[in-house]
């Protein structure tokens, strides 16, 4: 069989946030990018639209083999990028078997199709600190143990574990990046960060009356979905595969993103947000923060981007999308 082209990188998740960012570094670094996406009766390339003519798109899906090996066959990528998933957490609370298959066995089914296919190929799985959730330590690092909240998180486990299992049992250069919350304006309008950036800027504009919110104690590492996509890449250079914490180093409660948020546009959060049980999930995760001291020093990462000009951003870029100003979120 042929030899795999060295500077092509197949990417799961391309559509998503993470897929769009992690396509432009690439693209700047001078790869060709394969993207891998599932059939739907609408397409969802809206992230990567201004891509799109610098990009090859492949057929498949994390729940079938068999369009993974062919998409690998027909591609010979050098370095495959795990972002796919199903990735919300409270969804994951209703469909724990999709959820399953897709977060859990999906990675299976991927670093099993690299082992027939190309063992040489270098691997990236996106790992979470949603395994962390109910936290043994504070801060997290590579060694915390974990305990998952949610049937998301426990999926999270099996496909971090099956990951250094394949590279412990076939020596594949398969890496994971745990991964704290990371957003960005093309962030998913579900997500608690982009549901409230929306809507303050709804709201300034006099299209939404109020925002109805789940747990605000809740607290979390955000950082910039730009900045920890860098972390990938790097990982998958690296001589040696390897774990990596990827993370800002501080946390902030919902409560706080909401104050913000809002502050930003000379608004006070406790005027529109109103509490709704619906958005409060059966096991929470409470405090999540992290320590990337192994991403600093082993791969020399830093991110760029704090709280404060992150949320600046997702409002910033929220309003200039409802006033028109932007045609989509790329
Ligand atoms: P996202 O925006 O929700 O994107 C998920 C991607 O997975 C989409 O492209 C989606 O395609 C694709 N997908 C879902 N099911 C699939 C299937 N069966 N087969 C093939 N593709 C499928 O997620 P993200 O925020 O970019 O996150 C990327 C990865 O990092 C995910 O694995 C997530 O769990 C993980 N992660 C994220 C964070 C974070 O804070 N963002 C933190 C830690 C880990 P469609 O467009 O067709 O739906
Ligand atoms: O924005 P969230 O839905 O993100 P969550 O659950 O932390 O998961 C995200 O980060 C993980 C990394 O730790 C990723 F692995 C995962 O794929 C995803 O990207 O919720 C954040 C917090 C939660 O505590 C939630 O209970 O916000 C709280 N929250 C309060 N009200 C809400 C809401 N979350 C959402 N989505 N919607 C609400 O109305």
């Amino acid at each position: 069989m042929a030899e795999h082209h060295p500077r092509r990188a197949l990417i799961t998740g391309i559509t998503g946030q993470d897929g769009s960012y992690l396509t432009e570094l690439l693209l700047q670094q001078g790869y060709d990018v394969v993207g891998l996406v599932r059939r739907s009766s609408t397409v969802s390339f809206e992230r990567i639209a201004h891509l799109q003519d610098r990009i090859t798109i492949v057929s498949g899906d994390l729940l079938d083999e068999a369009s993974l090996i062919e998409a690998l066959r027909l591609h010979r990528p050098a370095e495959v990028y795990n972002l796919a998933a199903q990735s919300f957490v409270q969804t994951s609370f209703g469909q724990p078997v999709l959820t399953g298959e897709t977060t859990a066995l999906g990675v299976t089914r991927l670093l099993d199709a690299i082992r027939i296919v190309d063992p040489s190929i270098r691997f990236y799985q996106a790992s979470s600190s949603e395994m962390f959730g109910k936290v043994r330590e504070v801060p997290q690092t590579e060694t915390t143990p974990f305990y998952p909240r949610s049937p998301y998180g426990v999926a999270k486990v099996y496909g971090h574990w099956i990951t250094v299992n394949y590279r412990e049992s076939y020596g594949l250069h398969a890496s994971s990046g745990i991964l704290f919350n990371h957003e960005s304006p093309r962030r998913g309008l579900e997500f608690v960060s982009r549901k409230i950036s929306h809507a303050a800027a709804a709201i300034s504009l006099g299209r939404q009356r109020e925002l109805r919110l789940g747990n605000l104690d809740a607290k979390r590492d955000w950082g910039f979905a730009g900045d920890y996509v860098k972390a990938m890449w790097l990982m998958v250079q690296q001589d040696k595969p390897g774990d990596y914490v990827v993370c800002t180093g501080e946390t902030h409660s919902v409560r706080e993103f909401c104050e913000l948020a809002f502050a930003h546009l000379g608004m006070d959060y406790r005027d529109y947000v109103v509490i709704d049980e619906a958005f409060m999930r059966p096991a929470e995760v409470d405090l999540l923060v992290g320590d990337a001291g192994r991403a600093a020093s082993e791969l020399g990462w830093h991110r760029a981007v704090g709280f404060q000009q992150l949320v600046a951003m997702m409002v910033d870029a929220d309003l200039d999308l409802l006033q028109g100003k932007l045609k989509g979120i790329s």
